[in-house]
This record gives structure tokens, sequence and C-alpha cells, in this order.
């Protein structure tokens, strides 16, 4: 992952002031431990899916943006079978990161194609079609201000999912979208997933705050949710989890949704997302942990790090968990 010195510094500080708030270890025992994925994973699969370049129309701020996705199509997916409908999954990059991220050659670190093949194949999951964007505005600009750039762009991007990429993407493949207003978009919704790594994640809490209508599946993949204050500061966890609360209790959905969070305890990210999961359990009412009909999950794998392949072995246990065959 290609990250700027002072995007790193400045996830530091932040990382520094969150482990100042010392965890509770009753919410420790609670976190659930990810297990090493099977090494045929890191094999290729023998059926394959494939992965296209998509391009589509963004637009935002008063522009309109040329821009282009990635999507893999799963293995015998048939562009004239118009009665097989996929659900789909879109997932978004780390800063400084790009549309290829998650999409990368093999040679990179454990490929997420990989893990979707083998899934597929294995019949741990039904097949889907993944999807993904970028939040800056091509895989070059990656923005101009660093960090604060980065954080209004995740910040911004349920705008362009809404309104540019799901109404174009979903009706070039077959999906279980029938038009294209935001009412075919919220009766599709839970044959939609947003995720994110990082940066990414940070987009997924800002999707489910304002954009849960067109949503019903969260991937938060290491990071947390930074919110601030009028003048500029960043505020803790506690105020973040009651923020997103009364988010969603604005929206109809805001009590139809469910987050599948992933993080490791080497990672950057991995005391911030903790400490906002514990926050959330314990100051957001919407949000159920550790019980029975629980939608907000949460595991950490030992030793785990800021970076793709962790993080694409953490897509191998939680994507069965929503695409159950
Ligand atoms: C986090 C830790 C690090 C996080 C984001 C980062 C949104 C990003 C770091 C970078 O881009 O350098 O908890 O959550």
């Amino acid at each position: 992952m290609k990250r700027t010195l002072s995007a790193c510094f400045a996830a530091l500080l932040v990382t520094m002031s969150a482990m100042a708030q010392t965890g509770d270890s009753e919410f420790e025992k609670t976190i659930k431990q990810i297990q090493p994925i099977p090494d045929a994973i890191r094999q290729p699969a023998g059926k394959q899916g494939k992965i296209e370049e998509f391009f589509y129309t963004a637009h935002s701020n008063g522009k309109t943006l040329k821009k282009h996705a990635r999507v893999y199509l799963p293995y015998g997916y048939d562009a004239s079978n118009k009665k097989t409908r996929y659900d789909v999954l879109y997932l978004m990059h780390g800063g400084g990161d790009k549309t290829t991220s998650f999409l990368t050659p093999p040679q990179d670190w454990l490929p997420l194609r990989q893990v979707l093949d083998h899934l597929i194949a294995d019949g741990k999951m039904r097949p889907i079609i993944v999807v993904t964007p970028t939040f800056y505005d091509d895989d070059e600009n990656i923005g101009s201000n660093g960090m604060n750039d980065g954080i209004a762009r995740t910040r911004n991007f349920h705008t362009e999912l809404q309104h540019d990429l799901i109404p174009a993407v979903e009706t070039a493949y077959n999906t279980f979208l029938e038009g294209t207003d935001s009412m075919a978009i919220t009766r599709s919704r839970s044959h939609r997933a947003y995720g994110g790594f990082s940066m990414g994640a940070l987009s997924t809490w800002f999707q489910l705050a304002y954009g849960v209508n067109a949503v019903k599946y969260f991937l938060p993949l290491s990071g947390d949710l930074w919110i601030h204050n009028d003048k500029g500061e960043r505020q803790d966890a506690k105020t973040a989890a009651i923020w997103l609360n009364e988010q969603l209790a604005k929206s109809p959905y805001g009590n139809d949704f469910e987050v599948y969070g992933y993080t490791g305890t080497k990672d950057i990210a991995g005391n911030p997302q903790k400490n906002l999961v514990e926050a959330l359990s314990k100051n957001a009412p919407l949000f159920r942990y550790n019980k029975a009909n629980a939608n907000l999950r949460f595991e950490m794998k030992e030793g785990g790090q800021h970076f793709y392949g962790h993080i694409n072995e953490y897509l191998y246990w939680a994507l069965p968990l929503i695409y159950a065959k």
C-alpha cells in the first residue's frame, strides 16, 4: 500500500490518542479471534471468475467526472442469462490506493479474486459480483490535500454510490436492481453490501450513517469512524458511536442493517476499531453486539497488520456469513 508519510503520521497520532482510552477487559473477552485461512486458498482456484473495467460518469461538487471501477464476475457469469441475478459487494480501497488494490495481480499479496473463486467453487458462498471503485477522481489523481481531502471524499462517497455508481453498474450487469431511482435502490438494498479497508473502512461507517437506505450489509475492515466538532477536532469513540446511532435513528432502515468488522492486533486501526465497537455496544442502542440477534460483529487476528493480504483473509471468513448458500 502506498501511503504518504504525513497520512501515516496523522494516523499514528490518532491511534495513540485512541489507545489512551484503556479498553475494558470484559469487552476484550467477547472479541472473537480470526483463524488462519486454509492453505489451498493461497493457490489459484480451478474455476476462476473474470475481472472487467467498468466506466461510468459521476457528478460530484458540480464536476462531471469520467470514472472507472473494477468488476469481478464469478465463474459462469453469463450476461445473456437475465434470469440469474447476483448480489453486489462494493469494496473501497485505503488512502493513497486505487481501484486495483483489492483486485490486484496475484504476486502482490493474497489476491481477493482467489478468495472469491475458492469460496464460490467450494460452495461456501453463492456467486456474487464485486465492484471496486475509488473515492478519488481517478487512479492517478489521489486528491489534493492528503488526509483532510481523503476524509471529505470518504464522507461524501455515498452520494456517488447512490446517484452514479449503483444505477450504472447494476443495470449493466444482472443484479436485483429494477429501475434506477432511489426507491428502486432501496427495494434492492438487501442484495447490496459495502465494505472497505482503512480509509475505505471510514467510508463504510459513513455509508452506514448516511446511506443505510441503499445498503444492508457493511464490512469495515481495519478502520474506525472519524468525526470532528465545529472546530475540526477529532471526537472520541463514544461521541462517534452516539453520532452514528443518531444518524441511523433518522432512517426507516436504521434498525435493519448488519455490520461485520474485522482487524488485527498489530494493525494501526486495531485499537481504534476495537474502541469504536466497544463504544457502539455500550452507547448505540441500534447496535446489538454479542447477542443472539446481533447486527454488530467484530473479530481480530492475532498479529494481523494494516495491509490487503490480511484484509483479504478476513473476507474469506466474512463473506460466507453474508452470502451463505
Ligand atoms: C484507522 C487507522 C489508520 C483508520 C484509518 C487509518 C479510518 C488510515 C491510515 C492511512 O491512510 O494512512 O483507524 O480508520
